[in-house]
């Protein structure tokens, strides 16, 4: 079919569900023509919005292009177009913000409707219905078997032989569930392909570049952010509280995130490593060329298009050294604590109690999403959380009395890193956190003001003023910088 004649399979109302995770891997071409159809049918007067489901974020011809023709009815799990961002955060859009490794279940137990018809982008598929997904896999397996319809968009862009880099495999539901299998990164439990009834499935041929975007480079405070991390290991190896061999790392998407593996990869100290996590970054391609990562498990080949050029152009090298699995294995909690997955991911304020904020700017606006933070925050070896001390040219302290919105408590957060040096939360109270935050990670500027404020008479546990908590954020606010803070009562 063509992509117009697919998009009119979709109805005004129906849940529709895209493979891939992040942009790696979604479809490209129908979402396009659903968000042309929507335009349509709102030139007529009638209604047209649909339920999606992802993986994660997507790429410009997903959340952007369906955002813009006002299409949607709910959208989940996460999101970082800046349009769909827009829709979300003026209330046109309901954005329901989860971990990503639930999705697939909680789709399976009927907790979020049903799904009418599953779009996945393949790059090969065969007459008995077996589907070779692209760069990333999320929900697919779950949402083919559940749709009544699954439109394959065979892009021919990317090639056949990506077969054998998945590990597909769908979870069962309680109370027959067993182990999962995965004992080391390289294991794999699953088929190559996902398999569907073939009657319900339509193909859409495409030939479309992945829409992956390229990193910021390395800057002077992410590269002391990175060097930082690989320090904290080397120290933790050195005095026995992890092993020598190391263990496998996850990292978060974004900037920091890459600069961090980075830093690692070059450090000497740090032996070769392995990674299990969800999104395989162009830091890792370049430290499994170099040598320096042996194996990466992850959802998603969540590269720039000049680096997924490189993993085909020597696809057998990459395919003996990468498995893409479905979102509800990349980031299981059984597998990531029985593998002892050391997990690194950004904050975008700490509090200094230790408690995280990674999706709400001053509390209200939606960022992107908890994404798979949360996943491997709480049952890894330790949890890093790392930021850069400030942000906008240091009007905001990324320390603050108060976090706005909590994602991550006190009670899953090991270790914070920023520029400035490593905060050890191991063991400690909340006024021993606060000392350490403050004196090893805030910004000099703003250490003065975070001493006043902890300054307070407060009795009990956790010295919370609440009124003056939020005092940097209605500073912020009021006069568009946290330094200028006033104190009630002080
Ligand atoms: O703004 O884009 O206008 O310059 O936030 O910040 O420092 O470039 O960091 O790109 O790594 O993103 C938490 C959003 C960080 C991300 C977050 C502003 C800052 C900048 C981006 P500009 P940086 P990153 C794996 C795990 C949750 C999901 C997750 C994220 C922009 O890492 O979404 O961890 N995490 N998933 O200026 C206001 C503050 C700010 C602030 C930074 N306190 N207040 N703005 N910024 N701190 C991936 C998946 O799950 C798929």
């Amino acid at each position: 079919m063509s992509a117009d004649e697919a998009a009119s399979l979709v109805k005004n109302g129906d849940n529709v569900g895209f493979s891939g995770f992040t942009h790696a891997g979604c479809p490209k071409v129908v979402p396009v023509a659903i968000a042309k159809l929507a335009e349509a049918e709102h030139a007529k007067g009638n209604p047209f919005k649909i339920g999606m489901f992802t993986g994660a974020s997507t790429g410009d011809s997903i959340d952007g292009a369906l955002a813009r023709a006002h299409a949607i009815k709910f959208r989940t799990p996460y999101q970082t177009n800046k349009d769909l961002r827009s829709a979300i955060n003026s209330g046109e859009v309901p954005y329901f913000d989860m971990h990503l490794s639930s999705l697939a279940q909680e789709i399976r137990y009927g907790f979020l409707g049903g799904v009418d018809i599953a779009i996945i982008e393949a790059c090969d598929v065969t007459e008995d219905g077996e589907i070779v997904p692209t760069c990333g896999v999320g929900i697919s397996p779950t949402i083919a078997q559940k749709a009544k319809i699954v439109i394959v968009e065979l892009n021919t862009w990317n090639p056949k032989g990506m077969r054998g880099m998945h590990d597909i495999v769908e979870l069962a539901s309680p109370p027959h569930r067993q182990e999962i299998p995965v004992y080391t990164v390289r294991d794999r439990i699953g088929k190559d392909h996902l398999k569907v009834d073939p009657s319900k499935i339509i193909v859409v041929k495409s030939n479309t570049p992945n829409e992956g975007g390229s990193f910021a480079p390395v800057d002077e405070v992410t590269t002391k952010i990175g060097n930082n991390v690989a320090n904290f290991f080397i120290k933790e190896m050195a005095e026995g509280r992890m092993p020598k061999t190391f263990l496998p790392v996850q990292s978060g998407v974004g900037n920091i995130a890459n600069a961090v593996l980075a830093a690692m990869g070059e450090s000497k100290e740090i032996p070769d490593f392995e990674v299990y996590t969800e999104v395989i970054q162009d830091a890792v391609i370049d430290l499994m060329e170099s040598g320096r990562i042996k194996f990466a498990s992850g959802c998603s080949l969540t590269v720039s298009n000049p680096c997924i050029e490189k993993v085909y152009k020597n696809l057998e090298f990459f395919k003996e050294r990468i498995v893409l699995r479905p979102s509800e294995i990349s980031n299981n909690q059984e597998v990531v604590r029985r593998l002892g997955v050391i997990a690194i991911n950004t904050a975008l304020e700490a509090d200094i109690f230790g408690n995280i904020n990674s999706t709400h700017v001053m509390g209200t606006k939606m960022m992107n999403g908890i994404g798979g933070s949360g996943d491997f925050t709480r049952g890894s070896y330790v949890s890093i959380f790392v930021t850069p001390s400030t942000a906008k040219d240091g009007k905001i302290s990324a320390f603050v009395p108060s976090v706005a919105h909590e994602d991550h408590s006190e009670h899953s957060v090991k270790i914070i890193i920023s520029e400035y040096g490593v905060a050890d939360l191991r063991g400690k109270s909340p006024r021993q956190r606060a000392e350490e935050i403050i004196e090893k990670c805030a910004h000099p500027e703003y250490r003065p003001l975070l001493r006043e404020y902890l300054n307070n008479n407060v009795q009990g546990q956790t010295p919370l003023d609440i009124y003056n908590c939020y005092a940097f954020h209605k500073a912020f606010l009021e006069t568009g910088d946290m330094r200028n803070v006033k104190w009630e009562n002080k």
